[in-house]
This record gives C-alpha cells, structure tokens and sequence, in this order.
C-alpha cells in the first residue's frame, strides 16, 4: 500500500517541511513538500540520505546501559523499563547528595524543547541550555541589545532584497532550502550578492563581488561601511530619525573608521569599501547586510553583529520589503492566544535558582537564559563553580565535539557520575554515556506542533511515516517515564502525541484534522508588514533600534567601545571551521550515503604558504595549537586567505559503534581554544590559532 505524508525533516535543525512517499511500510523518497511553495519541491543531499540512516544497522537500536570503560563500545541491551528505572535511581542518588540542580540538560533545540525545559523545572534545576549558545549566542545577543528581537525572531526577505550582503554566510552550502531558493530567484532577476569571507565557497563562486577579507577582521570593515554612509548621506534620515536611537553618538564614533584605515585592518582596498558602501545603499531600504550564523566567530563577535544590525538601520531595511523583517506569529494573524505550553505551568519554588553557566546572572547578566551559555559546561563540572555538577541529560547534543577544546570536554565529561544520552547514533557524547535511551528517527515519530513565525505565520505538524524499526521510543515519551519516576509526573499531562497537540491546540480555534492535507495550517494569506513610518513594534526600552545599548549600558557593557586592532602570527594560520553541503554539524559522518560523498576533512591552507612550507596538496601534516595536536592531510589552494586555514567540522569521530566515520579526519574542537565571546558567552570558534608542518 502506498502513502504520502507531510511532516518535517530533521536531518538538520532547520526542520524543512517535506514530502515522503511510504509503500509497504517502506520510505520509498522524500521531496520537498509540494504545498509550500518556496520549497519548489527541492530537498538537500542529507534529506535525501535521512533512508539511509533511518535503515542503518549501526544505528542506536534499543536501550543499553554501559558495561565496560567509558568509550569502549562495551554494552548490555536491557528493557525500556530497566533503562528508565536505572536513569532513575541514579539520578535520585545524586539528587540527594547534591541536590537536583547538580543535573544539567543540554539538547539541540527543537520541537520538544517546551517539554524538556519542563522537565528541569519539574525536577528543580535550573541548568537547562540548547545548541544554540554554541550556534548563534553572540547573534542572540547582538539582536536583543539592538532591536529586542532574539535572532530567531527575525529574518531576511531573500526574495525582494535588492542586494544582498553576506559575511561567510555560506548559503549555497550551508543550506534552509526555503531561504535558498527565495533567494535563487531573486539573483536571477538582477539581485546584487556581494560575499567577504576569507574563504571562496561556492557562495562566493555565485557573487557579484567577492571579497577576501583578513578572518577576523570583519567589524573594521563595517565600521569603515558606516563611515562612508554618513559622511556621504547616504543613509534614509527619515527612517534613522524616526527609529534608530544613538545616531548621533554614532556619527562621532565613526569619525576615526575611514575607509584607509580600514584597508590596513582587512586587506580591502580603500576604494571598493566605499562603492560597497554606495552601491547598496542605491537600493535602499530592499538591502540586506545578512547577520549570519557562523563566519567570524571571535571574541568580541557581539560588536560585530550589532555592527550588521546598524549598517540595516541605516538603510532603513528593518521591516521594510526586500531587507529584515520581524517574525509575525499567531497574534499578529488576528489571533487572541498562542498554542499553549508545558513550561508555563506553575512548578515548585527551587531551593537555588544559580544557574551553573551565570547566564542572566553573574557571569553573562544579558546572555538569553533560554539558551543558556553551553560554553561554561566543562568549566562548571571541572571546577565544581558555582558547586558540584555531577549528572548530564545530553539528548540531541553532543557536547564533547560541539564545544572547543576536546580535551577538556573530555576530561570533564569523564568526571560525571552520570551520563544519560538520547541520540540516534553513537554520537561522541553518546559513545561515553552511562545509559542510552535511544530516541525513534525523525520519520518513525510524531512530536509537539511547530510555531513557524514569519511573515506569512503557519503552524506545521511532524507526524511519523513509518512505525519505529527498532527499539525506539519518542523524546516526549522518555521525559514523561523519566519525570514520574522522579515524582514528577504530573507536569506531563498525555500518554500519546494526540493529546499534547489537543493540549497546544486547547486556546485556538484550530484542529488536529486541520494539518490532515498539507501538514501545516496557514495562519495568513498575505505577508505581516508593519507600517515602517509609525507601526515597528521594537521590543527594546526605547521602543527604538539602539545603537547606545539601554541593555549593555546599565550592566557597565559600552555600546561602542574603540576597535581593538586584531594580533598578527606570521608563523602561525587562524584557523577558521565550517561546513559542507553533503553533512550536518557532527551527526551524518557515519550516513552510509553521506560517508560516501565526503568521508573526511582536510585542512585547507594557502598555495604559496604551504610552498614555503614544502607541503604539497594530501600531504600528512602536523597541526598543532595550544588546545591539541594531531595528523591529517593538506587541502592546498589559492582559495584562502594566506593568514587563514580552513577545516570542515564534525569530523575525526572515535566512536568505535560508528563504523564508517570512525578515525577519520580529526575535530576542529581539538584545535580549538576555550575562548568566547564576553557578551553572549558563545564559543570564538574561529580565533584560535594553529602551526602547520609537514609530518
Ligand atoms: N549542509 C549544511 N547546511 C547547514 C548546516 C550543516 O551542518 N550542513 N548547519 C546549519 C547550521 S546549524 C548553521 S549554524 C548554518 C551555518 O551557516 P554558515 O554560517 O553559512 O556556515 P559555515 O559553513 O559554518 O560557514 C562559515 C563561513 O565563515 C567563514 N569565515 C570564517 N571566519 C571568517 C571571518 O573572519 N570573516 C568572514 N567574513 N567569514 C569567515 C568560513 O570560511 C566559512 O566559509 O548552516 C545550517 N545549514
Ligand atoms: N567545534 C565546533 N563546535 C561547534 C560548531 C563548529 O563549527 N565547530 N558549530 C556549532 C553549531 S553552528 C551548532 S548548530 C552546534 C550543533 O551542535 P549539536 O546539536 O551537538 O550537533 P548536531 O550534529 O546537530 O547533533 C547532535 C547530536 O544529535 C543527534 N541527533 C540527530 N537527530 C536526532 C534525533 O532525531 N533525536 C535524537 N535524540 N538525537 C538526534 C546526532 O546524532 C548528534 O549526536 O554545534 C556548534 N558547535
Ligand atoms: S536543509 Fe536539508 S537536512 Fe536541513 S531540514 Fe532542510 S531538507 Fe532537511
Ligand atoms: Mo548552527
């Protein structure tokens, strides 16, 4: 028998609403989902090789408790219930010996987050952070000190921008396909794309102009961008006048940022920092300068995306068509209330609410509490700060690859008494759990509905396509048995998916039917815009875009601190990471499809530094920072910056379970330093430096 479902993949975490074709209980393909039109019907390689990990015998099959030294592979396959009652029991020792706020939970955010977040309240930690702290921390950041919008909460109209300006934002290979194919379309009728990246990616490939900036160096770039815009006029006065607060402390901060100046710093000539600067500003306000996710992680990297934040206010672009628009939800499409949620429930008062990461405390005071700051993780447990950490829920996260510096993830991951994984492979944390509650792949399960924001509001449904093949069970399934065997069951109000999506759906005059066609119910037919004269509900104190910070002042963090010019090592490359079309972060190296097309990574290191090095393309080479050393081979090229080398991440697995990626290429977190960003807590992913030598 033959079926078709709409539900929404998870091969990544942009979760794009797709298409599958079942036959005899077989997923058959996968497309992109035909009723949304900006999918056009396209999927990325990793969705189309979700099959092959859905069929993967290497997968993590049933429940196991560990039955041999951490990372040894070694197993016992036990029950559900034996799993949960030894999760359980161990946590309550530890709960009474330290108390439950000892326990931390990390996941990569997604459709269960609202239950998972419940879940530590429930039990009474405080300590719960997502992916996203190591993802876009500083973005976060700069977006709340800016517009008081979180990133999340905004996006770019790819289709109507007149140019576009990305700083190592990959697009064509670190894809959404939904933002990819709006924007495809709109180059193919003139839209301008200039790329800075330090690197030529197949983004810069497809660029009007290309520039190859100094890595790090971006923010000397923007603020010389800003320079040329106000000396010149070039900015919309109105928009500036009427929404941007601190312009004036702006234009006298800028003063010294010409564009000379700014070629010292980054490489680029003078006179192509001013035409960028006119010729996007041409199109004002349809211009995007896009702020990113990943290029450029340094340690003052919350300057630098306010910096992209700024250079849009001042083309007037923050929700205006063809720029940033601001999310729109349920109650911007007419709407009384929103779908309701788990974490809103009234839980018990917790003895100490100190979190162990300082997020919105002490450590990072305007960091967002609900993604936390993962970066602290090995700190806390290694350091007993702010007191003893002793149990990790790592469910859909992996934070001894995910974080910099393996070696200490490791060492304080060893450390624990405990360690319960939910994964769908033998991922790096997963291989040293103490137990592994292995959840159902994303085309086996139904989860929680999806709020999915935008201009155009929607609400999508996951729903399974086939039943489990394994021994699996769903994340919301395993919270619930782990909370009532802590006593605290009674913050979980289903026994199936039914009835949470009748308990989200309870305020709202919207059934479950409803999703039954396409998997998803619109919520608007027309685009949210708001009036860009008088009607921009921006959530900062001012009611404004604030470039004087209320936020960052009144906890002593200067707005517009002077550039810091960047330290130069001749000998040495700033290592830079990323990532590629054919794999997703750290969890598709073992696809059997996936392996297959990319099996391992190579560091990427200028031509003429590596002749000087007598180091040819493949050769082996030694690698070496102040975090870690290790042998790989030389991608040599003339397509990177000679100050800068280039790994891919999510390589050099040593997961014995993961057969197909196992000791292949080596983690960029071995190299890495533990350096953040001071503001947003997120990891300077791309600061460290290494030394290169041929082995
Ligand atoms: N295929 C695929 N798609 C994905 C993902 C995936 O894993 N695979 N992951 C998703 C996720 S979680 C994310 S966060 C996004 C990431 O999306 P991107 O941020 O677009 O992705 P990265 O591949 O990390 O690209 C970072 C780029 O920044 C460049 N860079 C490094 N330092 C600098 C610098 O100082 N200045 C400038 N201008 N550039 C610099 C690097 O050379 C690299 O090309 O992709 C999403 N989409
Ligand atoms: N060194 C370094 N660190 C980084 C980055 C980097 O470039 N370099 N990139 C950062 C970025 S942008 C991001 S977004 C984060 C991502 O960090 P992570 O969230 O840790 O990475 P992922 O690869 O997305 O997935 C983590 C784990 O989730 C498991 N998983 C996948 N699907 C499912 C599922 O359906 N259920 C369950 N239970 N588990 C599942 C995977 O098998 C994997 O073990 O890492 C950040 N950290
Ligand atoms: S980008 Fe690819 S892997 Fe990620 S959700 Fe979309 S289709 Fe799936
Ligand atoms: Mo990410």
């Amino acid at each position: 028998m033959k079926k078709i479902v709409n539900t929404l993949c998870f091969m990544c975490s942009v979760r794009c609403p797709i298409q599958v074709v079942v036959e005899n209980e077989q997923v058959i393909s996968i497309r992109g989902n035909p009723h949304v039109p900006a999918m056009n019907g396209g999927i990325c390689p990793k969705a189309a090789a979700a099959i092959a990990s859905l069929n993967d015998p290497q997968r993590v099959r049933y429940p196991v408790i560990r039955d041999g030294e951490r990372g040894s592979g070694r197993w016992k396959r036990v029950s559900w219930t034996e799993a949960l009652d030894y999760t359980a029991d161990r946590c309550k020792d530890i709960f009474d010996k330290h108390g439950a706020r000892s326990s931390i939970y990390c996941e990569r955010a997604n459709l269960i987050s609202d239950i998972s977040k419940s879940f530590q309240k429930a039990i009474g930690s405080p300590n719960h952070f997502t992916h996203d702290t190591v993802c876009k921390g500083a973005i976060n950041t700069a977006c709340r000190t800016t517009i008081g919008y979180t990133d999340g909460q905004i996006n770019a109209d790819w289709s109507n921008a007149k140019h576009v300006v990305l700083y190592g934002r990959n697009v064509f290979e670190s894809i959404e396909i939904k933002a990819m194919n709006s924007f495809i379309s709109a180059l193919e009728k003139g839209t301008k794309l200039t790329y800075i990246d330090p690197r030529v990616t197949l983004t810069a490939a497809k660029a009007t102009d290309y520039k190859m900036i100094r890595p790090g160096s971006d923010l000397a770039l923007n603020y010389a961008l800003m320079h040329v815009i106000i000396e010149e006029n070039l900015y919309d006065a109105d928009y500036v006048k009427r929404w941007v607060e601190g312009f004036e402390e702006l234009c006298n901060f800028v003063i010294p940022y010409t564009p000379q100046w700014a070629e010292k710093e980054t490489g680029i000539p003078a006179g192509e920092i001013v035409s960028l600067a006119r010729e996007v500003s041409k199109v004002k306000p349809a211009a995007v300068f896009h702020y990113g996710y990943r290029g450029s992680h340094h340690t003052k990297e919350t300057y630098f995306r306010r910096s992209i934040l700024i250079l849009n206010a001042l083309m007037g672009s923050i929700e205006s068509k063809g720029g940033i628009f601001i999310k729109k939800g349920l109650k911007d499409a007419g709407y009384q209330n929103g779908l309701k949620t788990f974490s809103s429930q009234k839980f018990p008062e917790m003895e100490d609410t100190r979190r162990f990461d300082g997020c919105g405390q002490d450590k990072f005071p305007i960091a967002d509490p609900s993604h936390g700051v993962g970066y602290m993780l090995p700190h806390a447990i290694l350091n007993e700060d702010p007191y003893p950490i002793k149990a990790l829920f790592a469910f859909r996260y992996d934070p001894l690859l995910s974080n910099p510096d393996y070696n200490t993830n490791l060492k304080a991951l060893k450390k624990l008494d405990l360690i319960v994984a939910s994964d769908v492979n033998f991922g790096g944390t997963t291989a040293l759990a103490d137990v592994i509650l292995p959840e159902s792949f994303f085309l086996e399960r139904s989860d929680p509905l999806q709020m999915g924001s935008s201009l155009k509001p929607a609400i999508n449904r996951r729903i399974a396509c086939v039943e489990p093949l394994f021994d699996t069970k769903p994340m919301w399934w395993i919270v619930k048995q782990l909370a009532e065997r802590l006593g605290a069951g009674q913050y979980f109000p289903y026994e199936t998916v039914e009835d949470i999506w009748n308990y989200q759906l309870a305020d709202l005059d919207i059934k479950i039917e409803d999703f039954d066609e396409t998997g998803f119910v619109s919520l608007s037919d027309k685009a949210i815009w708001w009036d860009r004269n008088d009607g921009i509900k921006f959530k900062t104190p001012s009611a404004k875009i604030e470039v004087v910070s209320s936020m960052m002042e009144s906890h002593g963090i200067p707005s517009l601190p002077p550039y810091e010019a960047l330290d130069s090592k001749p000998e040495a490359f700033r290592l830079m990471c990323g990532r590629c079309v054919a794999h997703t972060n750290v969890m598709t190296q073992n696809n059997a499809y996936l392996n297959n097309l990319v099996p391992e990574n190579r560091l990427w290191i200028n031509d003429r530094r590596a002749m000087a090095l007598g180091i040819a393309d493949n050769d082996r080479i030694l690698v070496e920072s102040k975090a870690g050393k290790g042998e790989m081979r030389a991608y040599v090229t003339d397509m990177i910056h000679p100050e800068a080398a280039f790994m891919l991440h999510g390589f050099g697995h040593k997961e014995v379970d993961s057969k197909r990626s196992f000791g292949k290429g080596l983690p960029d977190a071995l190299f890495q330093e533990r350096l953040h960003d001071k503001i947003g807590g997120s990891p300077a992913l791309d600061h460290s430096w290494i030394t290169v030598n041929k082995i």
